[in-house]
């Protein structure tokens, strides 16, 4: 709703001492409108991006110019086997804009998939902001979510060890707000000085351009053992948080300190949270590494498929609110971003749910062309002194001018605010708007005279930056470059994630440390991390070391003695686990000459589970049925292996289960599952098969008929059978 605010000569003062808003004439929303009122006139409604979308429909194809085109085969050429003329103004333009199809691929975070939903607050918190959309309890706003790997390129696979991306951009009626988080709530390094290092180190080595998405390699582990602020970091990146399941079941974490500011200037410091309604589940590390082969695109495929089947994936946002008394009666600082603050310290309190409920139309012109930015906050949202993000509030808006070529990739339909936009920036690359009038300085008097004046400032319900000068009573002194005591404690809460794990987990960990270094060439990088890892758990070191078949050599000097934290069970996925098979994956593998019923009770006991079913089947069309009608199939043996499916039921007949027995894709589906610590549901016929596969006994091999038990283990993994797939350190 917009309104005309009142002439700056007869407005009253304002009470915290702002000069008067100079808006006169114009119309536009400030932050005294009713919030629900702004909300129900300016959130978005979708048709900001319908405008743009083209349906697709029969049409008269024509040049980008409008011009029709009478043959899209053939060029134009002098005579039937002639030299092609340059005239041809439909060729050129074709090649001419397919030569130019590709922009650069993001530095960071180049392979992500994304989706469009709707934020909902579920509790309003103006005690703690004046963000007008979480001033009321039902407030809603479109968002845009991106999730990524981070040291892959954009073709590169969905399941390396990797952190994951977890960006949002809110459109709200203030401007758009981008949380732009990862699946781990702390970071490799405590200040975005060292952030190329970081990412040079990681990606892949500078002379043979290998590996790719992986950190096993001699560059990382080496920047690695020299940087013992990395160490917290690195217990998450090596536990089963870099290899989740889906992105559905990730958390994800605004990872540094904000603050909200309310509408007296008071504020209070923040950390973000996102809760998956799924709960949180990984993969195991082999069966993430298998899947590269078997499905290079299982975690985009997963959003987009759940999306499209309607099992929308949602999140609570929750939030760490604590004051500056808090803060400093902490062992570590909170502006540091390898720091976490535990939830039993501080509860996280939840205040709202995004829902992801659309697939893109256009994979480029929104997945590829969103830019987030740390930078982009609303009114009531405001940033910490933590170096690492002040670092990123340049950064990101630097690079979208390289990657997307212009200033003006703001109107770019994706990454448009929904709410009315103006200012007096004008022209650049690229410049889609035609701003009206000749009005493009400020101040002017021309909208006193008839013309069109142009935007004005709201000093009331602009943004303000808070007013104190740093953080914390850091007051300025002098220049430094230097990094603060207080960030000096790299190890305590490296330790704190590695003693809050489960048995099972801590092995994982374990194992990954082993397979990491193990493909790392210079022994004397493995000794570095081995010395410095003896100051997270000289246990877990020595564990390593067995596993590298090496000694442990003396521990690295610690800049600070780590101390033991209460440990914590938020950190741990396994304590948090939850039994939900909504939007599971159930793969049943059938033979010729079976009898359909126990396929059906299987393929409805998991359908009511919310889970979906893929019919495997050694031939795509499906087999023949015990009385001679056929079953589709929606998959073939060879090339669906178990690893894409979070449970499998094999149905065979006994001709059938000899076969699957004498079929390496049929012993590889068994065996997997088995070792991948899945439940398998099997028909007695299927035995010959599950012997050749060397599938023993547990609580998670089942009947065939066993339709509940199997969908009932869908989101569990059998980790009691762990220590029998694989030798544990
Ligand atoms: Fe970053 C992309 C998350 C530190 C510089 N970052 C990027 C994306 C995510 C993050 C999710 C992908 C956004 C998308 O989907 O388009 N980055 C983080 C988190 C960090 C972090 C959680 C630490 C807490 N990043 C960080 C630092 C710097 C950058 C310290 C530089 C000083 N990040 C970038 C970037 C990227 C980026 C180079 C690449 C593409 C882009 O920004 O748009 O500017």
């Amino acid at each position: 709703m917009a309104k005309t605010p009142p002439s700056s000569a007869g407005k009253p003062a304002d009470p915290k001492g702002l000069p008067p808003n100079p808006a006169d004439d114009l119309n536009f929303p400030t932050n005294s409108d009713p919030v629900t009122a702004q909300f129900e006139s300016q959130r978005g409604n979708g048709d900001e991006l319908q405008q743009v979308t083209r349906p697709g429909d029969p049409a008269r194809m024509t040049t980008n110019h409008g011009v029709p085109i009478s043959d899209n085969e053939n060029s134009l050429r002098m005579g039937a086997r002639g030299p092609t003329l340059l005239e041809d103004f439909a060729l050129r333009e074709k090649i001419f804009h397919f030569d130019h199809e590709r922009i650069p691929e993001r530095i960071v975070h180049a392979r992500g998939s994304a989706a469009h939903g709707v934020f909902e607050v579920t509790e309003a918190i103006p005690e703690f902001t004046r963000a007008a959309l979480f001033q009321k309890a039902g407030n809603r706003c479109d968002v845009f979510v991106r999730f990524s790997t981070v040291a892959g390129g954009a073709g590169s696979v969905d399941t390396p060890r990797d952190v994951r991306g977890f960006a949002t951009k809110f459109y709200t009626p203030e401007g758009n707000w981008d949380l732009v988080g990862n699946n781990i709530p702390v970071f490799f390094i405590q200040d975005a000085m060292k952030f190329p290092d970081l990412v040079h180190s990681v990606k892949m080595e500078a002379d043979r351009a290998y590996p790719q998405a992986a950190t096993a390699h001699d560059t990382f582990w080496d920047w690695i053992s020299l940087m013992p602020e990395a160490m917290h970091m690195i217990m998450w990146a090596m536990s089963d948080r870099a290899i989740p399941r889906s992105f559905r079941m990730m958390e994800g974490f605004g990872v540094h300190t904000f603050r909200l500011v309310n509408a007296e200037d008071k504020a209070t410091f923040v950390k973000f949270h996102w809760k998956p309604r799924l709960g949180i589940q990984s993969l195991v590390w082999d069966e993430s590494a298998k899947l590269q082969g078997a499905d290079n695109d299982f975690h985009r495929r997963d959003l987009f498929e759940s999306i499209a089947a309607g099992h929308f994936p949602q999140w609570d946002l929750g939030i760490q609110t604590f004051d500056a008394a808090f803060a400093d009666a902490q062992p570590y600082d909170v502006l540091d971003a390898t720091k976490l603050i535990p939830e039993e310290d501080c509860p996280v309190r939840l205040i709202g749910t995004m829902t992801l409920n659309r697939n893109p139309d256009n994979f480029f012109a929104e997945t590829e062309q969103a830019a987030f930015l740390p930078s982009n906050v609303v009114p009531g949202i405001d940033f910490s002194d933590d170096p690492l993000l002040q670092g990123r509030l340049f950064s990101y808006l630097d690079t979208q001018k390289s990657r997307l070529g212009t200033t003006n990739f703001h109107q770019i339909p994706i990454n448009a605010p929904r709410c009315p936009m103006h200012n007096f920036q004008r022209d650049g690359m690229m410049q889609t708007q035609i701003p009206k009038g000749r009005a493009n300085y400020e101040p002017n008097s021309l909208g006193q005279r008839g013309e069109i004046g142009g935007p004005r400032v709201d000093a009331v319900g602009g943004y303000r930056t808070i007013k104190s000068a740093t953080d914390l009573g850091n007051e300025p002194t002098e220049k430094l470059r230097i990094r603060a005591e207080s960030f000096a404690d790299h190890f305590s809460q490296a330790r704190l994630f590695y003693k809050s794990q489960t048995e099972t987990e801590q092995g994982h960990m374990v194992s990954a440390l082993i397979f990491e270094l193990s493909k790392v060439e210079i022994a004397g990088i493995r000794e570095a991390v081995l010395a410095q890892i003896q100051n997270i758990d000289m246990g877990m070191a020595q564990r390593v070391a067995n596993g590298l078949a090496m000694d442990l050599p003396p521990a690295a000097k610690a800049a600070v003695k780590p101390v033991d934290m209460k440990p914590s069970d938020k950190l741990s996925i396994l304590k948090q686990a939850r039994p939900i098979s909504t939007g599971r994956k159930l793969g049943i593998l059938v033979t010729d000459g079976i009898d359909k019923a126990a396929v059906d009770a299987l393929k409805s006991a998991a359908e009511a589970g919310g889970a979906a079913v893929t019919i495997v089947a050694p031939k795509i069309g499906g087999v023949t049925l015990k009385d001679g009608s056929k079953l589709p199939a929606d998959a073939r043996l060879d090339g669906t292996p178990s690893v894409v499916f979070d449970a499998v039921a094999i149905v065979a007949s006994a001709e059938g289960g000899k076969q699957l027995a004498a079929d390496a894709a049929g012993i590889d589906f068994a065996a997997f599952a088995w070792a991948h610590l899945k439940a398998i549901a099997a028909s007695p016929e299927a035995q010959p098969l599950l012997d050749k596969a060397n599938v023993g006994k547990d609580d998670f091999i089942l009947a065939a008929s066993d339709a509940k038990g199997v969908v009932d283990k869908l989101s569990q993994r059998a980790w009691a059978r762990e220590p029998q797939v694989r030798p544990q350190f």
